[in-house]
């Protein structure tokens, strides 16, 4: 059943529609939430809310509510780009009698009442399909978060998984005569503070015997150039692309607990992030240690999967 045919319908029976993404939102994760605020806006007439953390470098989006401030005893829950419940930006949703799940990671939990699940190489790509489909009134609003989406989860169009498909849903969101450069030049300007920080990056990476790069950004570096935790994610750009490195991965300390973040270059590593409680796409995944004295352990895991 198109994604569309679902929510028309339960956006009748239910008090409200929320839309959920996953926490440390990116640019996929925001973009699928307000491409779906702004289609079901205009083709169904009502208002979703956007739940997530607070991220600035979005604001330019429109407005969202913080996690814990809706009740979902009567709503009717969209959660985009989200694998498992527990990495909803706001768990709670769970308790809502209406779920729909639209995701484009590898299906590990099928939460919703309904699951629409495809290993597209974006969330939006999934929802701007599912509404041409549909035949929606498409605004430029929407194609631009939907565009956003698209642009930030492929590296601008660069990783694989990327295919004619996406390219011919780009340019069908194109055509709607948003600002294109204009959007882009907003998503990819980068203050002082980040700049510096991938120049410490840069000395501090690190290479293990069997040529695992590896990376360990501490609370003090956090502290000390201000970044957000998806700032420090732009530190696996520090490490992407070097010849004869394949497999990269990204320590972060965050909330009491070290954020681990997966790369390479079409091995499949996501066993590793499996194995460390975690999980993802193949070759893009992640995982949480609860202490740094397990960093080790991940390089050597990872170091297994290097080609000889
Ligand atoms: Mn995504």
């Amino acid at each position: 059943m198109n994604a569309f045919e679902i929510i028309e319908r339960e956006i009748a029976r239910h008090s409200s529609t929320v839309i959920i993404g996953h926490i440390q939102p990116d640019g996929d994760c925001m973009g699928s939430s307000f491409g779906l605020f702004h289609l079901i806006r205009d083709n169904y007439g009502i208002e979703p809310i956007i739940v997530n953390q607070p991220i600035q470098r979005f604001d330019f989006l429109g407005e969202w509510n913080a996690p814990g401030s809706v009740d979902y005893t009567d709503a009717f829950v969209i959660q985009v780009d989200n694998s498992t419940r527990e990495r909803s930006a706001d768990p709670s949703f769970i308790s809502a009698p209406a779920i729909l799940k639209i995701d484009h990671h590898l299906v590990v939990d099928s939460y919703g009442s309904w699951n629409i699940e495809r290993q597209t190489s974006s969330c939006c790509q999934i929802i701007a399909e599912e509404a041409i489909e549909a035949g929606l009134v498409i605004s430029p609003m929407a194609a631009q978060a939907l565009y956003m989406g698209m642009v930030t989860d492929t590296g601008r169009f660069a990783y694989s998984g990327v295919d004619e498909r996406t390219l011919e849903v780009a340019s069908l969101l194109l055509a709607t005569g948003f600002d294109m450069p204009a959007l882009i030049s907003r998503i990819e300007m980068r203050n002082l503070d980040t700049v510096r920080f991938l120049a410490q990056c840069y000395n501090d990476m690190q290479i293990s015997p069997k040529g695992v790069l590896w990376l360990y950004v501490t609370q003090e570096t956090i502290d000390r150039f201000h970044l957000s935790p998806d700032m420090v994610s732009q530190a696996l750009s520090v490490m992407r692309d070097i010849e004869g490195h394949p497999i990269f991965v990204l320590f972060a300390d965050l909330d009491g607990r070290i954020r681990v973040e997966f790369r390479s270059d079409r091995i499949r590593i996501v066993d590793v992030a499996v194995k460390f409680g975690g999980g993802g796409h193949p070759c893009a995944c992640g995982a949480r240690l609860d202490s740094p004295d397990m960093i080790a352990q991940v390089v050597e895991e990872l170091g297994k999967y290097m080609p000889n």
